[in-house]
């Protein structure tokens, strides 16, 4: 890794609100679905995996996966999916997207192989821009993973960013809007209105918060 930062508790000025909501498939016992959330000095970097399949050998796949990030914890996502794709080969492999949420310079990038779905829900923004979707590159980290493609955009307070895995699955009614409750109500709420309930589903919602900049 190009850079190795020390994690700590929270960013002096920049704090970042987030909630978690997760189901595993009935009929097993450990979900392949998992997230991290990891607060460094300059920023703070999310990540949700999917493990291949369900069960334990998924839940293994995606632990090592968050593992991974954790011994590398940096904000350079490109490298960050790389490490896990050559990590994860003894595994069934993941799909991934994760994002750096540089709180200085007000700039997130994100990237994703495979289909955890990510968006951007930019406050007070209406009509075009209001909404960001993530684009992902078809693959699986640790057995096939296509030259990643990571994109930088501009942040705020106030800006919410949702990822979920291919258990969740919102209608096109969906009201995305009513994220703007708590993170924790917000990915509560979703998960509930929108699990297919035939995989394992998790929901990451996470709130820039701050005071706005003159
Ligand atoms: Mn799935």
């Amino acid at each position: 890794m190009a850079t190795n930062l020390k994690p700590r508790v929270a960013h002096p000025t920049r704090r970042l609100h987030w909630g978690l909501a997760q189901q595993t498939m009935p009929g097993e016992n450990a979900s392949g679905d998992a997230a991290l959330v990891l607060e460094l000095p300059q920023g703070c970097l999310l990540a949700v995996a999917d493990g291949l399949g369900h069960g334990a050998e998924a839940a293994a796949a995606s632990g090592a996966a968050m593992q991974i990030l954790r011994n590398h914890p940096s904000g350079d996502v490109l490298q960050l999916l790389r490490a896990c794709h050559e990590g994860l080969r003894p595994t069934r492999g993941v799909v991934m997207s994760l994002a750096w949420l540089n709180f200085d310079d007000e700039i997130m990038t994100w990237a994703g192989v495979g289909n955890v779905a990510g968006m951007l829900l930019r406050a007070g923004a209406v009509g075009e821009g209001a909404r960001e979707h993530l684009l992902c590159r078809a693959g699986v980290l640790g057995a096939q993973m296509p030259p990643p493609c990571a994109a930088l955009t501009f942040i705020a307070p106030g800006d919410t960013l949702l990822f979920f895995t291919d258990g969740v699955h919102p209608g096109p009614a969906t009201a995305f809007n009513d994220v703007l409750s708590s993170p924790d109500r917000a990915a509560a709420t979703l998960l509930r209105a929108s699990a297919r309930g035939t995989d394992d589903a998790l929901v990451l919602v996470a709130r820039l918060e701050g005071e706005a900049q003159p």
